[in-house]
Formats: structure tokens, C-alpha cells, sequence
């Protein structure tokens, strides 16, 4: 590590470029507002907690759909993920993401559905109210988190697009762009990341399309602008950062499938009856809790068996996994 002497120490280097030029930008909105002479002890609080805050958003709580488990904190949420566009270790994701250019944005909808094309994220977004769900999230490496979504339900979405009859799964696609998703540059999966639903679980109301947590625009780390979140399915169906949403007859072929068909099912429900053939689900570890051998045991459908158990009536859930 090497210490220097503040001096030599460029802004531009403490804070991250985008933050410096914002906080220039808001010099600048401050100067002409007037706002400076009128209320200096707002502004100076204001100056000194300037950005990196995100931006928060407007939403009701639901508190009917969410759990009372204690949440993980904004720290562990935004800092141990699984992003591979951006780096195979927890940590990396945050790292790598920060420049991430998340504005323009465009969602394709397409396949058998009466309204398709291609749509800006603000048409994608702007019917729909948005609500906070805190939810369970249970990865398949037995770890899990509490996380306050924001969102909107995902069959709300689809409803929109008035998918045909001949239309039975939707698949979702992570954006391709080996330039800003340095992890996209090695063979880990068949890039883009590719996931999917049956249209019925799609059209669940536990289904979220999320655009934040904790009440603030999602970070990039955590899939911005634009991801699914799945609570009763183990966390690699919760696909991040999507720029297409797929309408089919036949089941799409998701990433993970492709990748270790043996060891990453379609289905991916959370069971603790079906060990991954390399290690236990019996139990999880939840991050930030207790000592690190701590487990707790990981519940059927990650606990929303009474909502969703009725889905896989007669589809036995060892082989289907
Ligand atoms: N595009 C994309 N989506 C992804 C992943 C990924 O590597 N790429 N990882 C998945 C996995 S394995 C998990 S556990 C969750 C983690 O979400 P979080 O980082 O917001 O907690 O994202 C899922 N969505
Ligand atoms: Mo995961």
C-alpha cells in the first residue's frame, strides 16, 4: 500500500469519476438555484453526504409477501454476489460493475406473444407501481440472504404482451457486451446468460421484477437495471440484467443447463430432499449470521411451499430437479 500526502491526491481519484462529475453537476444546479444563500446548513449537510447515494424510489411496502426474517445489511447484500459477467468471486461483481452503463436500455420482447418489439426500459416500467417484498434468496451453494426487493410482479409484465396460446415457457437473456463485462471474455458459460420459466410459474405473484433494494435504484453488482427474482428457486434463476424476455412453445435451454445438465436442473426449486450431486442442500449458511459453520436448515420451496407447491402437482421433483 502506498501512502501519499493528500496534495497529491486528484478528486478524481477519491471518488469514483461518475460521482466527482455529479457532485460538479450539482455545484453547478446548487449556484443557479439560489438554494446556496438560502438554507447554508442544509446544503452543507447535504454536500458532505453527497453521492455515491443511489437514488431512492418511490414504492409501498407489502408486507403480506414478505418475510420478518432479520435482513441482511446493504454491505452484504451489495458486496458477496454472484454475477459471473463481471468476475467468478463474490466480490469481484461489485468491483467490476461500477462503471457499468446502465441508461440507454432496451428490453426486446418476443416470440408467441401478440405484442412484440423492442421497448426502452422506461416504457418497460412506467405502468407498473412499484412495492417492496422482502424475500428469502437461497443459492445453490448453500448460502442464503434476506433482501428487501423493490419491484413489480412479473406476470403484470407479461399480461402486457398477451403471450398466445401456444405459448408455454419464457425465456429470459442477460445483456452481451464483452467490453463492459470483462467475465464475458472467458468460456465460464455459453455467453449470453440464459434462464426460464414455465409461463405459469412466470405468472405467479411471488414472481418480482426487480429494480432495487433497500429502497434504491438495484446496483450494478446486483443486476441492474432490470432482474428477476424468484424466491422459491435457487438463486441462479434470478436473472440479472435482462435485455430480453422470450415467449415459447418448447422449453428454453438455460445456461446453467447447458453448462452441467447433471448438476443444474430446469426446474431449480429449493429442496432439501435433492442434494446437488456434489454437496448437501440440507442446510444453508446465511451470510452475515453466527460463526461460519453455522447452518440452518434450508426449507422446501425455500419456505413458500403453501404459494407454490401446487404448481408441481404429479411432476416428481427428484427427477425434475
Ligand atoms: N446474468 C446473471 N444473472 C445471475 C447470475 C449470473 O452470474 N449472471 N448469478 C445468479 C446467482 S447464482 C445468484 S445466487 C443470484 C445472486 O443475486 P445477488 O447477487 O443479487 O444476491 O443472481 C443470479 N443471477
Ligand atoms: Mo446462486
Amino acid at each position: 500500500m502506498i501512502i501519499r500526502q493528500s496534495q497529491d491526491v486528484r478528486p478524481s481519484e477519491i471518488t469514483s469519476e461518475g460521482v466527482y462529475r455529479s457532485r460538479r453537476a450539482f455545484l453547478a444546479w446548487i449556484a443557479g438555484t439560489g438554494l446556496m444563500a438560502a438554507a447554508p446548513d442544509v446544503l452543507a449537510r447535504a454536500l458532505a453526504s453527497a453521492p455515491p447515494a443511489p437514488s431512492p424510489l418511490r414504492y409501498t411496502p407489502n408486507p403480506r409477501l414478505s418475510t420478518t426474517e432479520r435482513q441482511n445489511s446493504w454491505e452484504e447484500v451489495t458486496t458477496y454476489n454472484n454475477f459471473y459477467e463481471f468476475g467468478t468471486g463474490k466480490a469481484d461483481p461489485a468491483d467490476n460493475s461500477r462503471g457499468f452503463r446502465t441508461r440507454p436500455w432496451n428490453v426486446a420482447i418476443e416470440g408467441e406473444a401478440e405484442v412484440t418489439g423492442s421497448f426502452t426500459l422506461e416504457d418497460i416500467l412506467r405502468p407498473h407501481p412499484l412495492e417492496e417484498r422482502i424475500y428469502r434468496l437461497r443459492c445453490v451453494e448453500a448460502w442464503s440472504m434476506v433482501i428487501p426487493w423493490i419491484g413489480f410482479p412479473l406476470g403484470d409484465l407479461i399480461k402486457r404482451f398477451k403471450p398466445t396460446s401456444r405459448a408455454r415457457y419464457v425465456e429470459f437473456t442477460t445483456l452481451l457486451d464483452p467490453q463492459q463485462m470483462p467475465g464475458q471474455r472467458y468460456p465460464v458459460l455459453d455467453w449470453p446468460y440464459v434462464e426460464g420459466l414455465r409461463l405459469d410459474e412466470a405468472m405467479h405473484p411471488l414472481a418480482l421484477l426487480a429494480v432495487g433494494l433497500y429502497g434504491k435504484v438495484l446496483p450494478n453488482q446486483n443486476g441492474a437495471p432490470l432482474r428477476l427474482v424468484v424466491p422459491w428457486k435457487y438463486g441462479f434463476k434470478s436473472i440479472k440484467s435482462i435485455v430480453r424476455i422470450r415467449f415459447t412453445a418448447d422449453r428454453p435451454r438455460t445456461s446453467w443447463e447447458k453448462a452441467l445438465p447433471r448438476e443444474y436442473g430446469f426446474y431449480a426449486n429449493v429442496n432439501p430432499g435433492v442434494d446437488h450431486p456434489r454437496w448437501s442442500q440440507k442446510r444453508e449458511r446465511r451470510i452475515g449470521s453466527g460463526a461460519f459453520w453455522d447452518r440452518q436448515p434450508t426449507q422446501m420451496f425455500n419456505g413458500y411451499a403453501d404459494q407454490v407447491a401446487s404448481l408441481y402437482g404429479g411432476l416428481d421433483l427428484a427427477r425434475n430437479f
